[in-house]
């Protein structure tokens, strides 16, 4: 059994800069990403990335009233990965119907229960935004039991105080920060 899970959070074409709700340098954090999932894998740890997986006329988007703007839409360029996961990455798909917003990859999804069915204890968090999907499944980990750690140097936010400001409140919550493993 596993006992730590690596999360990666929403690291997708339309997350990233020229994408169509671009993390400011969300880029930068790619070769991070790479790195850990490599790092995790080799200490058999079991590796789940969440994509924000939108049906066309989701809720969250302007044209449906909402605050975004049209992005990672099911299928389509702007939602695939841009890290490399391994073939048994379990992808978990977020925000799947059109009337229902979910940040946190726990929320609607069945990731507590694989966590749990694969022995999972401990989780590490990484990815975009840090203030938005990143900070939601972070919090989430904690409510549902699980030893929570952030990894500082493979998160971006898209704004610099929003950034601060949840990684204070995760801290708070207590995530544990980690600026480097
Ligand atoms: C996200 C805004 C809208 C995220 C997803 O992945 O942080 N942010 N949808
Ligand atoms: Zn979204």
């Amino acid at each position: 059994m596993p006992e730590e899970a690596l999360i990666v959070v929403d690291m997708q074409r339309d997350f990233m800069p020229g994408g169509a709700l671009p993390v400011p340098d969300g880029d930068k954090i790619i070769p991070r990403v790479n790195e850990y999932i490599k790092k995790f894998r080799e200490r058999g740890a079991l590796i789940v990335a969440t994509r924000d997986w939108h049906p066309e006329n989701h809720v969250s988007f302007r044209e449906q009233g909402g605050p975004w703007p049209r992005h990672c839409v099911q299928n389509t360029p702007g939602a695939e990965f841009v890290v490399e996961l391994p073939a048994d990455a379990v992808i978990i798909s977020k925000a799947t119907e059109p009337d229902k917003e979910a940040y946190s990859g726990f929320e609607g999804t069945n990731l507590a229960e694989i966590l749990r069915e694969n022995g999972v204890k401990r989780v590490y968090v990484c990815g975009v935004a840090t203030e938005y999907c990143v900070k939601a499944t972070a919090l989430d980990a904690v409510r549902n039991g699980f030893e929570t750690y952030l990894l500082r140097d493979a998160v971006r936010g898209i704004t610099k105080e929003g950034e601060l400001e949840a990684l204070k409140e995760m801290e708070k919550a207590g995530v544990k920060v980690l600026s480097r493993l």
